[in-house]
């Protein structure tokens, strides 16, 4: 199996997670990419240029959350996606997803040419941010002893990630300490640990 990815990506790095606390470290070869280039060898396998991608044999499949699912049917680990009918699970990972597609779009403005940036889409995202992390603050269970590789949680995991490395919101540790210790559980995993975005791995053709 291989999987197409940039190291800053934050869907991507939800998936390197699953697979390693899976036990699927050795059978998932990563691919570096460059994005949004037309030579992109990702783009011999579909037509979208998108990461992450997982490719197993004539299988390419898109989509972080679809991949977690393959990728729980082939690891040891428990199921990092909940049941089709456990509404509350599912719900709270709407929530985490939904506040990291927020981030992201944030952090993708923010990287364009400062004359090219929309100070709307700037404002909207940084108030969705901003009540999520008040939301969230409220109802973010105790740090778990051993954290759940849940989809839901690795996409907050991944979404606060993007806020330190952006320095969207500067210190929301001390705002939100809640959910600061919450994260630090998280972080002391080393797949969490090893795959934290980093300036040495930006991709300048990412915007
Ligand atoms: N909904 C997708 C989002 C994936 C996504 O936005 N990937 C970005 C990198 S983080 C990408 O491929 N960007 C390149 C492009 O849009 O051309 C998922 O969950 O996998």
């Amino acid at each position: 199996m291989k999987l197409f990815y940039t190291p800053n990506s934050p869907y991507a790095r939800i998936c390197r997670i699953v697979a390693l606390e899976g036990g699927l470290g050795d059978a998932l070869e990563l691919v570096r990419v460059p994005l949004r280039t037309p030579d992109s060898p990702s783009l011999k396998h579909g037509p979208l240029g998108k990461i992450p991608l997982l490719v197993d044999g004539d299988l390419a499949l898109g989509e972080s959350r679809l991949i977690c699912g393959y990728l729980d049917q082939r690891g040891d680990g428990p199921p990092s996606l909940p049941g089709a009918s456990d509404w509350q699970s599912q719900a709270r990972e709407s929530l985490m997803s939904g506040f990291l597609e927020g981030i992201t779009n944030w952090s993708r403005e923010k990287r364009r040419d400062p004359t090219e940036q929309s100070a709307f889409i700037l404002e909207v995202e940084e108030q969705r941010a901003i009540r999520a992390f008040e939301f969230i603050e409220r109802t973010i269970p105790a740090p778990p002893a051993v954290p759940p590789i849940t989809y839901g949680d690795l996409a907050l995991v991944a979404a606060l990630g993007m806020v330190d490395f952006y320095e969207l919101v500067p210190d929301w540790r001390g705002a939100y300490p809640a959910l600061a210790a919450w994260l630090a559980a998280y972080e002391a995993l080393p797949s969490v640990r090893d795959s934290v975005p980093t300036m040495a791995a930006m991709n300048p053709l990412t915007r």
